[in-house]
């Protein structure tokens, strides 16, 4: 008879969890780097009691103890923490049963579409149903069997309630399972019900021995790996199209090679951005709406051929399908994800980023594209650069600042490897097609979910990444440039005091302009007149009284942190060299101009505006919309007919 152990269900998850280790091209460390939790009555004595017992034994493997102020923001703080190792660590999340549970739902879905691991464990309700209703229960009439925490299965990768201690162990491997697969991976969740958690039962010993999940680079089928050489060197005026995959791939170098050999070259997405530095030779720059208008975009639109790297294809990344213009334009798409490398009606790739443009490289042997094509490309990045060391000089008339300055101040004045970090408002867009990258990790911008109130908490996510990948010796620390609008500040700034309290210093730009500079200028492009998109007071007309007398600066130090006020370029490139040099997390405040905008785009995206309207502006707009509209690509046929872009009478039909 094998050996067991005595152990509740939470002590036994814990256990399990330190337990997991991963191993990537011959590396091997912990899976899971800590848990960040919030107690309740649905988990303060199970997994609570777990982390406690650990928190006081000496094992160096035991799993730390995390205390956040939201659950959304944990789960935040952990995605970005598994982003910046590239997948190859992540964190739990513990919460109690009820709104602390549903607090991460939100969390769930930002890790699930970016691609990124995280394994939440919500408290669940009674299992026994002793004295239900309990507090917080849900009572669905039509199935006692369904809780708040089923709002996880549409968000979550893999979803499992563990009802009885005997569902645990086949719950925890299919969680691992999931969560170490590049192409499978996302938000876990993992339901444990309030007394279960605290049940005990007779563990199988092997449950608890280490155990190493190995992520491979699986490897392009030659057949496969065929068509996409032949449709690469049928083409023209191929482009490559870099996402995220190619960083977590840590297929840069594989990607420099590829490009350098071609000459093909390369855009590159929000999580793409980083793939080349941005001055290398075939580097473009942002791709698609808000693309670098004279480089990746203007050669998107006359590309043949499109090379999609390890991206989703999202709707900015495609600028909602107009910015691959070419008549008969076809994809080659490599990803390890078969749904993401059938996009576009692609020749798929389905292998590792690195993998795959090693296999392309060595089989196009000596291909090139054109010169002419080489140089006018290298003459286009060079107009786009001009654009952006013009943005950086940008001033208005008055004491506010201009965001591009902004942003090229703090570009200029960080490190090359530092970290900046965005998520929503006019900032990613502005990031995306202005910062300077030059280090592949070197830019984090979430744009999957674009969640408003990512920021702060991944910002302190990834700074714990750069901490433990320096304890490690893996790498060099570095700091993270937290760039956050007043609108996002205002909607989660929590984590300031988790990054205060922890000792994790981060840098944060809070960009002030009294609302809401994106969504305002969205909704005049849309004819809907900047409604609802500035804080101010309500007067007879509706909110646009005077500004609002909100002092963000008082509050950013109310929690804690070091805070400089920025009035002048002068004092905001002095404010981040005094930042960079505190161990403390400092909030740098500056007051912009939210009506002038960054180098603008002409590239769309589809927000369907009124068909019918009593507004002169919304009629206007919808005329404008329908005209974009006509220009909307389907990118529908078949890979296995020539494209007419390709067509040429020696090519067989
Ligand atoms: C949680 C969430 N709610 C709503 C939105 C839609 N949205 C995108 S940007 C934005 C405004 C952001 O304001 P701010 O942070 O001040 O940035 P600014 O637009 O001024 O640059 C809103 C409401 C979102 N992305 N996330
Ligand atoms: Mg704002």
């Amino acid at each position: 008879m094998s050996s067991t152990v005595r152990l509740t269900v939470a002590q036994a998850t814990v256990r399990f969890l330190e337990a997991q280790h991963v191993e990537r091209d011959g590396r091997t460390h912990a899976f899971f780097a800590g848990c960040w939790g919030i107690f309740g009555h649905g988990n303060v004595a199970g997994v609570g009691q777990a982390l406690l017992e650990r928190s006081q034994s000496d094992d160096p493997s035991r799993l730390g103890f995390f205390h956040g102020r939201n659950e959304q923001a944990m789960v935040h703080a952990a995605v970005a923490y598994a982003r910046q190792y590239d997948r190859l660590r992540a964190m739990a999340v513990t919460a109690s049963v009820g709104p602390g549970s549903t607090n991460m739902v939100t969390g769930a879905a930002l890790a699930t579409i970016n691609r990124l691991p995280v394994l939440l464990l919500p408290g669940d309700v009674f299992a026994t149903r002793p004295a239900n209703p309990v507090l917080q229960e849900l009572e669905d009439p039509s199935s006692m069997d369904t809780t708040v925490n089923d709002s996880f299965r549409s968000v979550s990768r893999y979803w499992d309630r563990v009802a009885r201690p005997e569902q645990l162990p086949s719950a925890l491997l299919q969680a691992m399972r999931v969560l170490t697969d590049p192409a499978d991976t996302g938000a876990v969740t993992l339901c444990l019900p309030q007394d279960v958690q605290a049940e005990a039962h007779d563990w199988p010993v092997e449950l608890f021995e280490t155990r190493v999940w190995h992520v491979g680079r699986p490897v392009p089928q030659p057949a496969e790996l065929e068509r996409a050489v032949a449709a690469i060197k049928a083409s023209r005026r191929p482009l490559v199209v870099a996402g995220g995959g190619v960083i977590y791939a840590g297929a840069d170098a594989a990607l420099a090679a590829f490009a350098e050999a071609t000459g093909i070259p390369v855009g590159e997405t929000q999580a793409g951005k980083g793939s080349l530095p941005y001055d290398h030779p075939r580097a473009l720059g942002a791709i698609g709406a808000t693309g670098t208008t004279a480089a990746a975009d203007a050669v998107a639109a006359e590309a043949d051929l499109v090379i999609g790297v390890g991206t989703r294809y999202s709707d900015f990344t495609t600028a909602s399908r107009t910015v691959f213009a070419a008549e008969g334009v076809r994809f080659v798409n490599v990803n390890v994800a078969r749904i993401d490398a059938l996009k576009l009606s692609a020749a798929t790739l389905v292998a590792d980023a690195r993998e795959a443009l090693e296999a392309l490289t060595d089989a196009l042997d000596g291909w090139r594209v054109d010169d002419a094509y080489v140089e006018r490309n290298t003459a286009l990045a060079q107009e786009w650069d001009a654009v952006v060391e013009a943005s950086h000089q940008a001033t208005t008339g008055d004491t506010r600042l201009v965001q591009s300055a902004v942003l090229g101040v703090v570009n200029e004045t960080s490190d090359p490897r530092d970290v900046v970090l965005c998520a929503a408002g006019s900032m990613p867009g502005d990031l995306h097609k202005l910062w300077r990258t030059r280090d592949r990790k070197g830019y984090h911008v979430e744009y999957g979910f674009s969640c408003m109130g990512y920021e702060i908490a991944g910002g302190l996510g990834v700074k714990m990444a750069a901490l433990d990948q320096a304890r490690e010796g893996a790498d060099d620390d570095r700091d993270v440039f937290v760039m956050v609008g007043d609108g996002s500040y205002l909607m989660m700034n929590t984590e300031l005091v988790t990054a205060v309290a922890e000792g994790v210093k981060i840098i944060v730009v809070l960009v002030q302009n009294h609302g809401y500079a994106s969504i305002g200028a969205l909704s005049q492009s849309l004819g809907s007149q900047r409604f609802g998109t500035r804080y101010r007071y309500r007067t007879d007309t509706g909110l646009d009284g005077d500004v609002l007398p909100v002092d963000l600066a008082a509050n950013a130090a109310s929690l804690g942190a070091d805070v400089v006020v920025a009035s002048s370029i002068d004092d905001l490139r002095s404010a981040v060299v005094k930042a960079k040099e505190s161990t403390r997390t400092t909030v740098i405040h500056v007051e912009t101009d939210p009506l002038v905008p960054a180098p603008s785009s002409p590239a769309w995206w589809d927000v369907p505006v009124a068909e019918v309207s009593a507004l002169d502006s919304t009629r206007e707009a919808r005329t404008t919309y329908e005209q974009h509209k006509a220009d909307q690509r389907h990118h529908l046929a078949p890979t296995d007919t020539p494209s007419t872009a390709q067509q040429s009478e020696d090519t067989p039909r």
